[in-house]
C-alpha cells in the first residue's frame, strides 16, 4: 500500500483556538513519553523527520497537526507520565488533551502507542476511557517490538489483550524491524476513510 508522498507539517498548536480547522478526518497519536509516537508517524509516512523524535522524554510538547493528503490529518499530541515536566504543565496537557478530544469533530480514530517492553499502564487506560467515552476507536501500537523476543511479544500481546477494553484494537510494531507498518498504515486508512464522528 503505498505511504503519503505529500505528507507535510501544518502547525503546532498551544491552546486549542489554535487547532487546525475541525474539518476532514483525523487520527491522533497519543501515548507516554518517549513510547515513540513521532517515530510511528515518521515510520507510517515514510518520511524520516516529518516529526520530531528524541532519546528524551516530554520532545513533543504541542499539539502538532500533520496533513497526510487534503482533508487528511495526523495529530502528534504531547506524551504523558514524564514525571521531570513541571505540575503546571502536566496540567496544562491534561486540559490541552481533554479539549482536544471532547471538541474534535474531525476525530476518526485514537492510535495510542505503547512500549511494549512497559506494558499498558492506568494512564493508558484513562486515555482509551476516555476515547470510547466520546465515541472514538482506538488502536494500540505496542512498540519497539524489536526490543523483544518472540515470547516475550506474545506475552505482551496477551498482557495488553487482557487490559484493554473490548472494542480496542492492538499489534506490534516497531520502526526499527518495520514489523506491522503496513498494518497501522492500513488501520490507519480504514479509519480514516469512515472519518470523523461526532465529538460530544
Ligand atoms: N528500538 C526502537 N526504538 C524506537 C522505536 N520507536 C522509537 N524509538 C526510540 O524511542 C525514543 C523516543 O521516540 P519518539 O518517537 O521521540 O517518542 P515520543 O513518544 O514521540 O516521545 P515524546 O514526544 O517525548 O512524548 C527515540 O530514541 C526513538 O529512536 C522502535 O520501534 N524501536
Ligand atoms: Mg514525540
Amino acid at each position: 500500500m503505498s505511504s503519503f508522498p505529500h505528507a507535510r507539517f501544518l502547525k503546532s498548536a498551544q491552546l486549542p483556538d489554535q487547532f487546525w480547522a475541525d474539518d476532514g478526518a483525523e487520527i491522533a497519536f497519543a501515548g507516554r513519553s518517549n513510547s515513540g509516537k513521532s517515530s510511528a508517524i515518521n515510520a507510517i509516512t515514510q518520511r524520516r523527520s516529518l516529526a520530531r523524535t528524541s532519546k528524551t522524554p516530554g520532545q513533543t510538547q504541542l499539539v502538532n497537526f500533520f496533513e497526510l493528503e487534503p482533508g487528511l490529518r495526523l495529530v502528534d499530541l504531547p506524551g504523558y507520565g514524564f514525571a521531570r515536566v513541571p505540575r503546571e504543565m502536566q496540567r496544562h496537557w491534561k486540559r490541552l488533551l481533554e479539549s482536544y478530544f471532547s471538541q474534535r469533530t474531525s476525530l476518526a480514530g485514537l492510535f495510542l502507542i505503547v512500549d511494549s517492553r512497559r506494558g499498558v499502564d492506568e494512564r493508558d487506560l484513562d486515555l482509551v476511557g476516555f476515547a470510547h467515552a466520546t465515541g472514538h476507536v482506538v488502536h494500540v501500537l505496542l512498540s519497539k517490538a524489536d526490543k523483544l523476543n518472540q515470547a516475550e511479544a506474545q506475552r505482551a500481546v496477551g498482557s495488553a489483550r487482557r487490559l484493554l477494553p473490548p472494542g480496542s484494537s492492538l499489534q506490534l510494531f516497531s520502526t526499527i524491524s518495520r514489523q506491522g507498518i503496513e498494518e497501522a498504515r492500513r488501520t490507519l486508512r480504514s479509519l480514516l476513510a469512515a472519518g470523523g464522528g461526532e465529538a460530544s
